[in-house]
């Protein structure tokens, strides 16, 4: 543990493995591999991310977003899966994912939930911004769409407080910053959470359904089908609202209702439990066939958004 060289997706890793995992593949990739920094967090670390991009060519761009809530450890470890096989793998259809667009990844959009996900509690779910006597914001409610219309708190206690303003927290608010400063070149945006086996696009705050709902369900049919290829784990989804429940100020509603990128989907990664108290802790054996079952499906989701 610890050494970037040793790096591995047969064990979960605290937020500074990661961390020089990336840079060192910036290193070890300097044409390809450029590091990011979509802003600080409250406690002042760097939201960290890698930019892969194989050549200098115009090119669509497809962005991803992990480790927003600090509990779902799988996010996190499939988005850097997906990093290291765009950057490895001898795959076909892997390599044409990296050679035809330019990938924008974040594993942890929430550094400071993840470091008090390992050091005091397991199931912290927010930013840990001091608000009165409680702690965070959740970071999946508080951008700047339909904010706290509907499906969040306004108890700065509660696991689902919107906080006192749409972009309250320096998180979401420089990462918005970022997306926004790249938003031209972003023709689909993706987010990973857990746990549940669904596939979500907007909206969260309304059941209307969005204008091009036609083309947003068949990329969600094909996505689904290809996750299920390798071993049969099924998923199942629609539209926020009544796939799951009412929820205003996600990230994938922002930029799909503000940015102009038309294609924004959640993934609720593995398992399929509907225990709280194991649906954050998935063996860590399975991270690998999460992973591949979800790289399977971005793969299938590419080429269909390609044919749109
Ligand atoms: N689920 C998501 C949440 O933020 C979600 C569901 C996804 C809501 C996308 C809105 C938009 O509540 C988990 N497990 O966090
Ligand atoms: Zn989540």
């Amino acid at each position: 543990k610890g050494r970037a060289a040793d790096y591995n997706w047969a064990q979960y890793y605290e937020l500074d493995d990661t961390y020089n995992w990336m840079v060192s593949l910036a290193k070890k990739y300097p044409h390809v591999v450029t590091l990011i920094e979509g802003g600080k967090t409250y406690e002042g670390r760097s939201i960290l991310g890698v930019k892969i991009s194989k050549s200098l060519s115009e090119k669509p761009g497809i962005f991803l977003e992990a480790g927003i809530h600090a509990r779902e450890w799988i996010a996190p470890a499939a988005a850097t899966f997906i990093i290291n096989q765009l950057l490895t793998s001898n795959l076909e259809s892997v390599k044409d994912l990296a050679d035809n667009y330019n990938w924008y990844i974040f594993p942890h959009a929430n550094p400071d939930g993840y470091v008090f996900t390992h050091t005091t509690n397991r199931m912290w779910r927010k930013t840990r911004t001091p608000y009165g006597s409680c702690f965070g914001v959740d970071p999946n409610r508080n951008w700047g769409f339909h904010w706290n219309e509907v499906g969040a708190s306004s108890d700065p206690c509660s696991d689902t407080y919107a906080g006192p303003s749409a972009f309250s927290e320096i998180e979401t608010l420089s990462l918005s910053n970022y997306i926004a400063s790249i938003k031209d070149e972003i023709q689909l945006y993706i987010s990973f959470h857990a746990y549940s086996q669904y596939l979500l696009y907007p909206y969260g705050h309304t059941g209307d359904l969005p204008d091009n709902v036609k083309d947003f369900q068949q990329v969600f049919d094909a996505s689904i089908a290809a996750v299920s290829q390798r071993y049969n784990t099924q998923y199942t989804g629609g539209n926020i609202y009544d796939a799951i429940y009412p929820a205003a100020g996600a990230s994938v509603d922002w930029v799909y209702g503000t940015q102009d990128v038309r294609m924004s989907f959640c993934y609720e990664l593995r398992p399929s439990s509907k225990s709280v108290l194991i649906g954050f802790k998935l063996p860590a054996e399975q991270i690998i066939p999460a992973s591949e079952e979800v790289l399977d499906s971005i793969t299938a989701m590419v080429g269909e958004v390609k044919k749109l």
